[in-house]
């Protein structure tokens, strides 16, 4: 039993050594918000998803890629209104500065989701996860919602 010390002491030092957070305080400093799907029709196989994430890091962090198991891709566009008419552009990342948050937000940035596996309605929630270029990976559910205000000339696709 009197030798029981130098190996609780060296198990802490392993328990500390394994624990220890990679990426933790990454994760904690970006926060995602505000997420949710748009409703559409069934017969509409392109979603709009909108979110707000706050990068609470000191370095600028980049969203590299959003994916969920229920759709076949997720795109980041960017609405942009061209000779009065609504386009939407393909973005191949997202960068948000530190101490800053970037909104997603109809006639704004956006995700475009393709191809659910099955019709989503209000009510219904979907897991997404967001990728950022150092690794981070973040997945939140995103509630189906109807959209208020909608706005008859933003069409998608
Ligand atoms: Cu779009």
């Amino acid at each position: 039993m009197h030798n029981n010390r130098p190996v609780l002491a060296l198990l802490f030092l392993f328990t500390q050594l394994v624990s220890y957070p990679v990426f933790a305080d990454d994760n904690q400093d970006i926060s995602i918000n505000n997420v949710w799907i748009s409703e559409a029709p069934p017969s509409v196989t392109t979603l709009a998803a909108y979110a707000t994430i706050y990068n609470g890091s000191s370095e600028t962090i980049t969203l590299a890629s959003v994916s969920s198991p229920l759709f076949s891709s997720i795109e980041i566009h960017r609405s942009n209104i061209v000779d009065g008419i609504a386009r939407m552009e393909k973005q191949s990342s997202l960068t948000i500065n530190p101490k800053e948050s970037i909104e997603l937000a109809p006639g704004s940035y956006h995700l475009m989701l393709f191809n659910p596996d099955k019709p989503l309605r209000s009510g219904n929630s979907v897991s997404i996860s967001f990728n950022f270029s150092d690794g981070t990976s973040l997945s939140v559910e995103a509630p189906v919602l109807k959209r208020q205000n909608d706005n008859p000339q933003h069409h998608h696709h």
